[in-house]
């Protein structure tokens, strides 16, 4: 079947007519709800997540896929991995693949060379990804799935059956496709295995660091990653590189109603053997721990207890010592500790604040387990000693502050941790530097959010999501163009929104925001919130896309709906207000010396390491790059690593707010084709030609319009479609011949080519069964 025998809407949103948003809903739903939950607008494919096992999977398509160029089967995501894999492997040229889209639309699903297989495809000919000899196929160290219907889960693996053709999860579930693909067409070989076997089991480990069950996603990804898979010269995959951005950390000390703490806090209360619990003198009982939240400890469908067995096998695989392991676990059981530290308020009554320990028992067993003394550990969480030029000031802290103290150590000791981790798999996978590499890199990042309450991370997050909108816009620009170039046609400029104006607003080096607010909590003296909300109010009173309560809109007029704390950011995607309360706080990100210095002096090698600012002797005053800093250099860095590569995208939506398969809320769905662009995407997509063929297929479907192309043509293809195209007398403003394919400016003279066809094909049926019928 061809993209335009596709029955169900248009599989190409750049063929819809009329061009409007309603049109495009209709045909999403439509589409949706006949399962056909990929469309293309060009090359870019728009995925919804289906929530449900769709029989398009596995080794068979694969195969189909993989002999077909893009436009001749349906929209799939394997169409998608082919061209990316192909130009990789026979054009050398870099590949990214970027997957955006809100949290649980699919995304993390989607990631292409992270899957896991079903043991059907690990034995399938087809496949050439196969286990090293003597090891069993990877349910063994994979999760299983005790719930039938499985999709609640949200998590990944296979089910406890495990041997059904491509019925286990993990090939039809969508974070295996392109990872299926790919390992069904890349290169073979025990090394080759070796390595695909640790970059596949780097997802269960981050997964279990980095995801948590929240309200909209029982397995949502906390973090934003960036992983380059290299290969060699043949295709053949040699390692990789994770890049990991903005673990949500509060996280660890508070969740949300309904939501969890990270996966691997169950796993391990769950999972570890009564030796391994004992050593980590941890309970089993989550009700035992602050930090988790005591109303949800499970998921349905979700087996923690098993996921840390694939947890601990995944890291053995990817290189892990069985030390290093345990030094991890007691890592994360210090931090499950620490949430059970209670604090005392000591203030006296003639008015000094003081704090203390309630119970020293918890900091007794803590300072063990890390080899600290506890009377020190105990002076790091109540006092503070301020350093000045000549001398040394120690401060207690008041009961609001030690309680702070403590919980900004357990959230820097994860996310430390969680680097650690993401640095540690890099160890075993990169890639030696002599070696010349093809790199696809994948991104897998937040989409854009507009929430109730926006502080700070809702701030980052959408100013990434700006940038991502620039690369897209002027990467979707620059390929049309360079296609236009490769096939000798001239090109007229597009006009587009061009976000830049946003984009400075946030990261100009001296008057961005981010640049502001640096500068205000750099600044000495009292510094607040609300004096960088004044500044900012201050400097971009006129600026067009910055609104706030005394800022005047276009209209002259002041905004009474928003709160005196907030700043509006009229967003490529949206407005969006921000509350400013917090934002000092978090760009510092802060942690009192006497913490980092107590931790660098635990008798833990993996702790230590994690503080290397805790060195007493490291006399500088210097202090680390502001959270916001070190967010717009890492995305500065990304940026220019995408544009060096060649884009592919996948735009994932999410249909509906309760993980339901077959329900489609258009409100929602319409939401998020606003954030993705996907209306301003088409335009631009049409704003040169339509649609571009080579010749070959053309003229294999088209030729049967023309009276000397049919029934035989024994000319060249170009020349072919020239003749059928002459022929009906088309307007030479409406086609371009490049120099392999034919160019259609305007969908109107593609469908009337199909309407056509689809006479020509009834009028010749008509004389067959003529025929025929003399013939009888
Ligand atoms: V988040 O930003 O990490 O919170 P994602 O990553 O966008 O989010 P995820 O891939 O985790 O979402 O998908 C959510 C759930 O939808 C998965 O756990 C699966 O249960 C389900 N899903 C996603 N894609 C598919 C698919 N192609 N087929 C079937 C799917 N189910
Ligand atoms: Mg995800």
């Amino acid at each position: 079947m061809t993209l335009m025998e596709d029955s169900v809407g248009v599989g190409d949103l750049v063929l819809l007519e009329p061009l409007e948003e309603e049109p495009l809903l209709k045909n999403l739903q439509l589409r949706y709800e006949n399962k056909e939950i990929y469309t293309y607008i060009g090359n870019v494919l728009i995925s919804m997540n289906p929530y449900q096992q769709l029989p398009i999977y596995g080794p068979e398509f694969i195969a189909k896929y993989r002999d077909y160029t893009f436009y001749e089967l349906k929209p799939h995501i394997y169409a998608l991995a082919n061209v990316a894999y192909q130009s990789l492997r026979d054009r050398d040229r870099d590949q990214c693949i970027l997957i955006t889209g809100e949290s649980g639309a699919g995304k993390t699903g989607e990631v292409p060379g992270l899957g896991r297989l079903c043991s059907h495809c690990w034995n399938h000919p087809l496949i050439s990804f196969r286990a090293r000899p003597g090891l069993a196929p990877p349910q063994k160290f994979l999760p299983t799935f005790s719930d039938s219907e499985g999709y609640g889960a949200g998590m990944t693996g296979v089910k406890e059956s495990g041997g059904d053709p491509c019925e286990g999860f993990s090939c039809t579930e969508a974070s295996k496709l392109v990872m299926s693909y790919v390992a069904a067409v890349c290169g073979k070989g025990e090394q080759v295995n070796s390595v695909k076997e640790q970059l596949l089991q780097s997802n269960p480990v981050l997964e279990a660091f980095g995801n948590a069950k929240t309200i909209r996603n029982n397995n949502s990804s906390r973090f934003g990653k960036y992983m380059d898979i290299e290969f060699d010269f043949k295709g053949s995959p040699l390692g990789g590189v994770i890049t990991n951005y903005l673990l949500e950390k509060s996280r660890v000390v508070k969740q949300l109603e309904g939501e969890r703490n990270f996966h691997i806090f169950y796993q391990l209360l769950a999972g570890a053997d009564a030796h391994l619990l004992e050593a980590l003198k941890l309970e089993r009982d989550t009700s035992h721990y602050a930090y988790l939240n005591q109303k949800v400890s499970r998921v349905d469908g979700m087996d923690d207890a098993s996921n840390f067995k694939s947890v601990q096998n995944a890291m053995t695989v990817i290189g892990f010592s069985e030390v290093e392991i345990q030094q991890v676990l007691e890592v994360t059981a210090l931090v499950l500790k620490l949430g059970n530290v209670e604090l005392a308020d000591e203030s006296q009554a003639n008015g000094t604040s003081a704090s203390g320990i309630r119970d020293g028992r918890g900091v007794q067993e803590i300072g063990e387990m890390i080899g600290l003394n506890s009377e020190e550990l105990e002076k790091a969480l109540c006092s503070r000693t301020m350093k000045t030029a000549k001398e040394e000031v120690v401060t207690t802290l008041n009961f609001t502050q030690a309680q702070y103290a403590r919980d900004a150590l357990a959230k820097n000791i994860y996310s430390r941790l969680f680097n650690w981790i993401v640095n540690r798999i890099n160890e075993s996978i990169k890639v030696g530097s002599g070696e010349k590499k093809k790199v696809m890199g994948v991104l897998d990042i937040y989409g854009f959010e507009i929430l109730k309450d926006n502080s700070f991370e809702q701030f980052v997050i959408n100013y990434c999501n700006e940038k991502l909108q620039q690369v897209f816009i002027e990467m979707t620009l620059k390929e049309e163009q360079e296609e236009y170039k490769r096939e000798g046609i001239p090109w007229t400029k597009v006009d587009y929104f061009d976000n830049g104006i946003i984009c400075n607003l946030i990261e100009h080096n001296q008057q961005g925001i981010l640049a502001m607010l640096d500068e205000e909590c750099l600044r000495p003296g009292v510094v607040s919130d609300s004096t960088f909300l004044a500044k900012l109010n201050q400097v971009f009173s006129k600026h067009g896309f910055y609104e706030s309560k005394v800022t005047q809109n276009a209209q002259r007029q002041y905004d009474h709906t928003m709160g005196l704390s907030c700043f509006r950011i009229c967003h490529y995607a949206g407005k969006v207000t921000y509350n400013v309360n917090g934002f000092i706080d978090k760009n510092n990100d802060l942690l009192f010396r006497d913490l980092s210095q107590a931790m660098w002096k635990a008798q833990h090698p993996l702790l230590q390491s994690l503080f290397p600012e805790g060195v007493p002797t490291q006399t500088s005053l210097k202090r680390p790059p502001t959270a916001g800093a070190q967010f717009k250099s890492s995305v500065a860095i990304l940026m220019k690593n995408l544009y060096s590569k060649n884009p592919n995208y996948i735009r994932c939506i999410k249909p509906n707010e309760h993980q339901q398969r077959g329900q489609f809320s258009s409100e929602l769905v319409a939401v998020q084709t606003r954030y993705l662009g996907l209306l301003e995407n088409v335009r631009v997509r049409r704003a040169g030609y339509a649609y571009r063929q080579r010749y070959g297929p053309f003229l294999e479907r088209y030729r049967l319009l023309g009276r000397s192309t049919w029934p035989r043509w024994n000319g060249g293809d170009r020349e072919g479609v020239e003749k059928v195209l002459g022929e009906l007398s088309l307007s030479s403003e409406e086609l371009a011949f490049g120099k392999t394919k034919i160019f259609i400016r305007s969908p109107k003279t593609l469908f009337y080519l199909e309407e056509k066809r689809r006479l020509r094909l009834q009028q010749l049926a008509t004389l067959i069964q003529k025929i025929y019928r003399g013939w009888r």
